[in-house]
């Protein structure tokens, strides 16, 4: 955050310094950069240290120029044969100026298009030695890493709260090479065999014809695919829970998905699954939040995320393992390890914790790191392998093939963000875009002109172990082991380990995307499905949807619950969360002043919501009556009387709030008819205790009051740490646990 004290405290600052009004007439030199930001570490193509400052890595002088460094006089005229002619060929200026912008955008991830990303620091927790000889978990070693975060379906423009699975790709710049744990915030996948991404790809994105609709699931193509098939109703039930609509990245478990080979010094290997454990909990939005917040904010998760390293709120996960035997059969109690569409539950298997991630500094520039970033699953180092997990196979050709297309050719490991902090002598040569001046003359092996350089790393110098895993006698063919058959029964391990509340929420999330496809025979045989998962909740969506159930497609399997799984019954701290303090015309200073210091110093981030803009009472108002949401709060205080401003119209429209008790605002009825129904804590003090009333709040479940400012503020975070004020869902006891 800035240093001068007259700009708002708040993160979402544009700049490092208050602009003027007036448009500056001389040059001072370029600003400085945000502190919370940072571009890529400076290492040259070959990634040797070249010890440049970050701020000198572009744009570093006062004077505009052309790309090839000639100063410019006047970039806002294209130069033209007299004040009305033509615009002459000659403009070497205009031509480059335009020529370079026609070009600006490249092609957009096929998937995972839309995403923010953040750098930051690995260290290892020393726990993972005896498994695995990887430097970058002995104790206390430091790893510079980048993470990008996306959902899937989505194009790059589309809204954060789309109901899907999240991307969770981290990028750890080892000094033995880098490694990219390719990871989602689910711990399963759609599909068992590579060969079937393309199509259930095909069936998510938009339908071909009308292009739409854009980034979700709700759609017939969609259904049509998962219904028919049945391998992807594992992962097809956990976007359908909460888990498909995070409230934040920072509150996201991550899962590699596939099982890995780690080798440790001895050569002896074990195989795990890795788990990224958020120190904020695993957290929701709700769908109606969802619905409002794709419209009112669609880039809600990106900007949450850079608004808490901002704001020094630095979110963290530990990584973790859960570790196997590496037996001849890859299997775990009848689990198929290689079987991507399947977990091995934590009860079960603990997950071994073997380091911890803090995200510290954001991108500089979001072209430059977080769209150039590109992930690859071959990118492994020295103690770290993969298996046969047919799915991971084919990633392994897909994300190099990739990039050519994206990134413009095969130097994209040149880019800046996507340099390795390793030595790099790859011998690999030319080609578009070529950023490294290799030299010498024999980039082959072997040679005698170049001395023999570069040679094979010998054993004890820690060159990268494709470990030789023996491959089972077997035929070439087109098959899958029939361990993979089962399809069902993990989705009611997971159905079953939800709460009553959880289950409602997936039960309408069933409802409404069903609902929103066209064709009738589609839902029927989704029905069927869910018959498979778990009765009630077939008939939970059945009824919704108007239809009898149909037979189920196989006798629900008897199933011990995971409870690992569900979201809530846990308390997490409150890092960056947000409060809003609704205050009215006659708000007591002292005692909101005292109230908003009992919160920032939890941590948390305060936000007034005034009357109107400018400031109340002593503070800056951040949200007016008219700008506040529930969307854009955890939870709520209400700090003194709010009696209707002058612009309030009572009405039914969002901008005119709701009708209620003439005392209150109508827009601040009906933030706290939202708050209310998203099950947010809710607090007030003084006057704001007659606003709860009026609403007929003020004993409901979830609600509290203090005697100061002080001690309402306490008491409302005492309400938080659980997330939200579960009991107040309603829930009707159709889809109790049973
Ligand atoms: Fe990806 N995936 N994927 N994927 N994936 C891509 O690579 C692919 C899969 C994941 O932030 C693409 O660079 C195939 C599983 C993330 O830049 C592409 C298969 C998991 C990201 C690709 C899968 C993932 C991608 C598109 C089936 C979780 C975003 C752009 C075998 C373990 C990375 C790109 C970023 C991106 C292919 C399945 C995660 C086309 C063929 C399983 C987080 O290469």
């Amino acid at each position: 955050m800035t240093e001068d004290s007259t700009r708002p405290q708040t993160p979402g600052s544009p700049g490092s310094a208050t602009p003027p009004v007036e448009e500056p007439t001389a040059p001072t030199g370029p600003l400085p950069p945000p502190a919370d930001q940072s571009g890529p570490a400076t290492v040259s193509p070959t990634g040797q240290a070249t010890g440049t400052p970050q701020e000198k890595m572009a744009q570093a002088g006062s004077f505009l120029t052309t790309a090839h460094g000639a100063r410019l006089k006047d970039s806002d005229h294209s130069l033209r044969a007299g004040e009305r002619g033509p615009t002459l060929l000659q403009d070497h200026h205009f031509r480059e100026k335009i020529s370079h912008f026609d070009h600006e955008r490249i092609p957009e991830r096929v998937v995972h298009a839309r995403g923010a990303g953040a750098h930051g620091v690995f260290r290892g927790y020393g726990t993972a030695a005896r498994i695995s000889q990887a430097g970058l978990f002995a104790k206390d070693q430091e790893t510079e890493v980048f993470v990008r975060f996306s959902t899937v379906l989505g194009s790059r423009g589309s809204a954060d709260l789309a109901r899907d699975t999240r991307g969770f790709a981290t990028k750890f710049y080892t000094d033995e090479g880098t490694w990219d744990l390719v990871g989602n915030n689910m711990p399963v996948f759609f599909i068992q065999d590579a060969i079937k991404f393309p199509d259930i790809i095909h069936a998510g994105k938009p339908h071909p014809d009308r292009e739409i609709p854009q980034a979700q699931s709700a759609h017939d193509t969609f259904w049509d695919f998962v219904s028919l098939h049945t391998e992807a109703q594992h992962h097809t039930i956990w976007n359908m829970s909460d888990r498909g609509i995070p409230r934040s990245f920072r509150m996201m478990e991550g899962f590699g998905i596939h099982t890995f080979r780690l080798i440790a010094a001895d050569g002896s290997t074990v195989l795990v699954k890795f788990h990224w454990k958020p120190r904020l909990g695993v957290h929701s939005v709700i769908w109606e939040e969802a619905l409002a917040t794709n419209g009112a904010d669609p880039d809600f998760h990106r900007r949450d995320l850079a608004d808490a390293i901002e704001a020094g709120a630095h979110p963290e996960w530990e990584l973790g393992v859960q570790v196997f035997e590496d037996t001849e059969d890859q299997m775990f109690a009848g689990i198929d390890l290689l079987d991507p569409t399947k977990i091995v539950p934590e009860e079960l298997v603990p997950v071994e914790p073997i380091g911890r991630m803090t995200l510290n500094r954001n991108p500089s520039n979001f072209f430059a790191e977080t769209e150039q970033v590109a992930f690859n699953p071959n990118n492994l180092i020295p103690g770290i392998d993969v298996t046969n997990d047919p799915l991971l196979q084919g990633r392994l050709f897909s994300y190099l093939d990739t990039q050519i297309t994206r990134l413009g050719g095969p130097n994209w490991n040149q880019l800046p963000i996507n340099r390795p902090h390793a030595e790099v002598n790859d011998m690999l040569r030319d080609g578009m875009h070529q950023t490294a001046v290799h030299s010498g003359v024999a980039p082959y092996r072997p040679n005698s002109l170049d001395g023999g350089n570069p040679f094979e790393t010998p054993d004890g110098s820690r060159p990268f172990i494709d470990h030789p895993a023996p491959v089972p006698a077997s035929v070439k063919e087109r098959a899958l082991a029939a361990t993979f058959d089962d399809h069902f029964s993990q989705a009611r391990l997971f159905y079953r380990s939800l709460t009553e509340v959880e289950r409602e929420h997936t039960a309408q999330a069933y409802t409404f995307e069903l609902g929103k496809c066209f064709e009738q025979n589609i839902r029927e045989r989704q029905l069927r499905n869910l018959g498979a998962i778990d009765p009630a909740l077939a008939q939970a969506v059945a009824d919704g949807l108007g239809l009898p159930v149909p037979e189920p497609a196989e006798a629900p399997a008897d199933v011990e619950p995971s409870p690992a799984l569900s979201q809530l019954g846990r308390t997490w701290p409150l890092d960056g969360r947000l409060v809003g303090l609704v205050v009215g015309p006659d708000v007591d200073g002292e005692q909101l002043a005292a109230a908003i210091a009992e919160i920032a110093g939890a941590g948390l981030v305060p936000l007034v919501i005034a009357p109107s803009g400018g400031p109340v009472a002593g503070q800056q108002s951040q949200r007016t009556y008219l700008t506040a949401a529930s969307i854009d709060l955890d939870a709520i205080l209400v700090a003194s009387a709010v009696p209707p401003a002058p612009d309030a119209a009572p009405g039914l429209d969002a901008k005119a709030g709701a009708p209620g008790p003439e005392t209150v605002d109508p827009r601040v009825t009906k933030l706290l008819g939202e708050v209310w129904r998203h099950s947010k804590a809710i607090a007030a003090f003084g006057a704001g205790e007659e606003v709860l009333r009026a609403g007929g709040y003020l004993d409901g479940t979830g609600v509290v009051t203090g005697s100061s400012g002080q001690e309402a503020g306490r008491n409302l975070l005492t309400l938080m740490p659980g997330h939200r004020v579960w009991e107040r869902f309603p829930t009707t006891g159709r889809l109790a646990a049973s």
